[in-house]
C-alpha cells in the first residue's frame, strides 16, 4: 500500500460543535496521522480560491458563505492509502447518503452544512496541501 497525503478540513459547523477531538480520534483509530495543522477563519478569497473548481455551481456562493462563517480546522493526514481512507470515514457529500457511522451520517445537518472536506484522489491533495502549508510545516511521517 502507498503512503499518501491528504488534506483535510473540519468546516465551521464542525467547530461550532465541538468536534475536533473526535474527528481527529477517528483518524487516529483508522491509522491516519496528523501531519500538519491550522485553524484559520477563512477570508472571502481563501474561500473561494479552495473552492475555485466548484465557482460554476449554483450553491457557491452560500458555500463560500458556509465556509468563512467560523474558524476551520486545516490537517494533512498521512498513512497508508490516506485520500480514500480519510474519503470512507467522512462518507457522502450528502449526510444523508452517507453510511452509518461515518463522520458526515453522524453529525451533518445537510449536503452543504456537511462537517468535513476531504481531498477527493492524490493529485488534488497535493494542490489543497500546498495552498494551505506551502511547501513546509509538513512534518516527515514519523512512523
Ligand atoms: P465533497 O466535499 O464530498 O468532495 P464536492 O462535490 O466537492 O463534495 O462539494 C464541495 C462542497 O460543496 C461539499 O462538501 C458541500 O459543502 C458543498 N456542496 C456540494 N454539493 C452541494 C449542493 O448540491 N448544495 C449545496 N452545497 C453543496
Ligand atoms: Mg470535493
Amino acid at each position: 500500500m502507498a503512503v499518501e497525503q491528504t488534506l483535510s478540513i473540519i468546516k465551521p459547523d464542525g467547530i461550532q460543535k465541538n468536534l475536533i477531538g473526535e474527528i481527529y480520534g477517528r483518524f487516529e483509530k483508522a491509522g491516519l496521522e496528523v501531519v500538519a495543522a491550522r485553524m484559520l477563519h477563512l477570508s472571502k478569497d481563501q474561500a473561494e480560491g479552495f473552492y475555485a473548481v466548484h465557482s460554476e455551481r449554483p450553491f457557491f456562493n452560500d458555500l463560500v458563505s458556509y465556509m468563512t462563517s467560523g474558524p476551520v480546522m486545516i490537517s494533512v493526514l498521512s498513512g497508508d492509502e490516506a485520500v480514500i481512507k480519510h474519503r470512507d470515514l467522512m462518507g457522502a457529500t450528502n449526510p444523508a447518503d452517507a453510511d452509518s457511522g461515518t463522520i458526515r451520517a453522524d453529525f451533518a445537518m445537510s449536503i452543504e452544512e456537511n462537517i468535513c472536506h476531504g481531498s477527493d484522489a492524490t493529485e488534488t491533495a497535493a494542490v489543497e496541501i500546498n495552498y494551505f502549508f506551502g511547501d513546509d510545516g509538513v512534518c516527515p511521517r514519523t512512523r
